[in-house]
């Protein structure tokens, strides 16, 4: 048989989107591999999707629609047939819609990332039905507001352009494990003379792989932003011209930072004053200087002020002067002039009706909660799709008790059994990349791409797509927008800056955006200034966590154990880790702990442990690391409940208050302790 390859797209929630070349025999996967063409993928996959295969054709996949017959979240299905399963959901649903629409919550998040596969006929079924609209602030909502109110989108440098750069800060990001295509970059600085520094508290393996390695305490990095602009200021290592040109709110601005001399800045952070200094020289003094700053930063109380801060630093040093200078979060911004979020997922189907919101960050809460006339009605149903909520979702004693609820009817759209799924009255297999249509944008790079289906589905899975716009037809929806199959929905997902058949021709299209694109200001925001304090936009400050030794002491003396929960390397998310190659080269759920801390609990390396909180326990295995610095400990995340010792992952003791802004979850911002089991 003759063999084919096609345009993919990864799909996964991760900064580098890859364009993907998948060749087939027939309906066998022959080869996955990167697009040599496609610059930032360059022809490499991480581990995670180089094995692809071993996702797709998984002998747990779910391939065929199921009914609940045990107790809830028992995870005991029997098969179905469709026209079964799709007419007793419709009926369930249309009977709490009569009632109140509102009852019904759709909870989705990035298990793909495609623009159709996500938020497409989807979002048309659930404003036609008039449910619940959802909050999707789980990852990156306290960054986003952040960079939103400083450069008015979610705009930064170019991924090429850090191979040019003499000094790049790594803030808040494993590169390594979930920007690898950066660290290529960085690595072609780092060949050309660049320094690379990490900024992290756990001495990751890109940490060690950088010059220096500024292990600080978990959400400080705001203070550590202050402490260097003191610095910058009191050496006067500031673009004066850039800063009157292009900054509103400077001179609060240099005032407030006068107030972190560095002896303050590293108390907070835990660092040496001399730590603080060091890297204040560094960036003040080398140029082009670029930071990579990435989400993980951002999972504390004052996240949110924190980006602020960090942004402002490159206007005052003037680093967007050079295309390798300035800074990166996410590129997502870029792409909304090319985006057609509305043709895909028509608001106007709302009518007049506006629901309420709901937060998915506090979906364990909200499940609990009885009706009133502050929340609105009592949510009857859940529709899950792209996301794993009882893994991956804060304070899970609380979400798994609301997906137990008898009077809760939940469909999950899924590849396999996931612990979400196991709570589910129906599941419904769905299609994976290499079986449906998508197109996509990035957070990491400025390309658009296509997803070509290499394969026909798998047993009976159905798109996405296809599963809403058939219960669309059972609930009765005539509107022509339910007619649109898959390749329409793409064809609708671009401007016609876009060329359809051009990206179908070569997999992926760069964005027209400038090379320094704040060289000469031009922020995207109202004013076209970087913004530090302006009209509803207040200074930003240090904002302490809700949980610290520093900043809860009464908690500390019980939990004196700061708690990051950054993912594991060959995991997802919670994506992958039933890919049992994949799970076996991480082993099994573990808490790094310093060797300080585990002699003073009589801990030995290998150990089951309890790692503990007000909230929950959760039993691990110890790690005796010097990744893990002193006062902190790091479980890796995000494991499945199933594979845990006693049933539960980390999220066990993350808690559900929410970031600065973005109305995001606090997951590194959590005290606990460890003890023996
Ligand atoms: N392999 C792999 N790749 C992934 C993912 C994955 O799960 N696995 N997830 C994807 C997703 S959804 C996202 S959002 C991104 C996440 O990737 P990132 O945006 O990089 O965020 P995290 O992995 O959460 O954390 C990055 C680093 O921040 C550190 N960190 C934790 N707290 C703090 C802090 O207070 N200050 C500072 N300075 N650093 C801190 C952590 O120790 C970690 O090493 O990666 C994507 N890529
Ligand atoms: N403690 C702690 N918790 C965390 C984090 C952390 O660092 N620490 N990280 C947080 C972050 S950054 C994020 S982004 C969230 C991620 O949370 P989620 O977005 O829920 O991500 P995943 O855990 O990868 O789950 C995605 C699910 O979607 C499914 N899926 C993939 N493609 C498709 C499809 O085409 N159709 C359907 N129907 N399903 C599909 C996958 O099988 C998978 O089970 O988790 C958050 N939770
Ligand atoms: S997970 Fe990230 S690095 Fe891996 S293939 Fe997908 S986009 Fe590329
Ligand atoms: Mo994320």
């Amino acid at each position: 048989m003759s063999q084919r390859t096609v345009h993919a797209a990864c799909p996964h929630d991760c900064p580098d989107t890859c364009a993907i070349r998948v060749t087939v025999e027939g309906e066998r996967i022959v080869r996955i591999q990167g697009d040599p063409d496609h610059p930032p993928t360059h022809g490499a996959l991480c581990t995670k999707v180089s094995r692809y295969a071993e996702r797709v054709d998984h002998a747990e996949r779910v391939l065929t629609p199921l009914r609940r017959v045990g107790p809830k979240g028992a995870g005991q299905f029997e098969p179905v047939g469709w026209d079964e399963a799709l007419g007793d959901i419709a009926a369930r649903l249309a009977a709490i819609a009569a009632r109140d629409p509102e009852a019904i919550v759709p909870y989705s998040y990035a298990g793909t990332m495609g623009l159709v596969q996500g938020e497409s006929m989807a979002a048309r079924f659930f404003h036609r039905l008039g449910a619940s609209l959802l909050d999707r602030t789980i990852c990156s909502a306290a960054g986003g507001a952040a960079l939103q109110a400083t450069y008015g989108g979610k705009v930064g440098m170019h991924l090429e352009h850090f191979a040019e750069s003499q000094l790049i800060l790594i803030w808040g990001s494993h590169s390594i494990a979930s920007n690898l295509h950066f660290w290529t970059f960085a690595q072609a600085a780092k060949r050309a003379g660049a320094k690379l520094i990490a900024i992290d508290p756990r001495r990751t393996e890109t940490a060690e792989k950088c010059h220096q390695h500024i292990a600080l305490l978990p959400g400080t990095d705001g203070a550590l932003a202050l402490g260097l602009m003191h610095e910058l200021i009191a050496h006067d290592w500031l673009d004066h011209d850039y800063l009157a040109r292009h900054v509103d709110g400077w001179p609060a601005l240099r005032e407030r930072a006068l107030q972190w001399p560095p002896e303050r800045a590293a108390a907070e952070c835990g660092l040496t004053a001399d730590e603080v200094r060091g890297l204040a020289r560094d960036y003040g003094l080398t140029r082009p200087a670029a930071i990579r700053l990435n989400y993980g930063m951002q999972r504390v109380r004052g996240g949110g002020n924190a980006v602020r801060l960090i942004a402002l630093l490159p206007c005052l040093t003037g680093a967007w002067r050079h295309r390798a200078g300035g800074l990166l979060l996410s590129s997502s911004g870029w792409f909304k002039a090319v985006r057609n979020d509305a043709a895909l997922q028509r608001p106007d189907l709302l009518g007049t009706r506006r629901p309420r919101t709901i937060n998915m960050s506090t979906i364990g809460d909200d499940l609990l909660r009885p009706a009133s006339p502050d929340f609105g009605p009592k949510i009857e149903a859940l529709v899950v799709y792209n996301s794993n909520p009882v893994a991956v979702a804060p304070e899970s004693p609380k979400v798994v008790a609301g997906f137990r609820r008898e009077d809760l009817f939940t469909v999950v759209l899924e590849h396999f059994l996931t612990d979400t799924a196991d709570h589910a009255d129906y599941v419904l297999p769905a299609t994976t990349q290499l079986e449906h249509w998508d197109v996509h944008t990035s957070y990491g790079h400025t390309y658009a791409l296509v997803n070509e289906p290499a394969l026909s589905p798998r047993g009976q899975a159905r798109s996405n797509c296809e599963i809403f716009r058939q219960l669309a037809a059972r609930m009765g929806y005539r509107e022509p927008c339910f007619a649109d199959d898959d390749i329409a929905l793409c064809h609708q997902a671009f401007t016609d800056a876009i060329d359809f058949q051009q990206l179908r021709a070569q997999g992926w299209q760069k964005l027209g955006v400038p090379e320094a694109p704040f060289a000469d200001g031009g922020f995207p925001t109202p004013s076209g200034k970087a913004c530090a304090e302006g009209a509803g936009v207040p200074l930003p400050d240090h904002v302490p966590n809700y949980e610290s030794v520093a900043s809860s002491p009464m908690l500390a003396r019980r939990y004196p154990l700061a708690m990051i929960s950054p993912p594991a390397r060959h995991f997802l998310n919670s994506s992958f880790v039933n890919v049992k190659s994949l799970r076996d080269i991480e082993g099994e759920p573990i808490v790094e702990i310093h060797p300080d801390d585990a002699a003073a609990r009589g801990l030995a390396d290998g150990q089951g442990v309890q790692v503990v909180n007000d909230r929950g326990v959760y039993h691990c295995t110890a790690r005796i690391s010097p990744r893990a610095r002193p006062g902190v400990v790091n479980g890796l995340g995000v494991w499945w409940r199933k594979f845990g010792r006693n049933g539960t992952n980390v999220n066990e003791l993350t808690h559900q208050r929410l970031t600065d802004l973005g109305a995001a979850p606090a997951f590194y911002d959590c005290l606990v302790d460890v003890r023996p089991l």
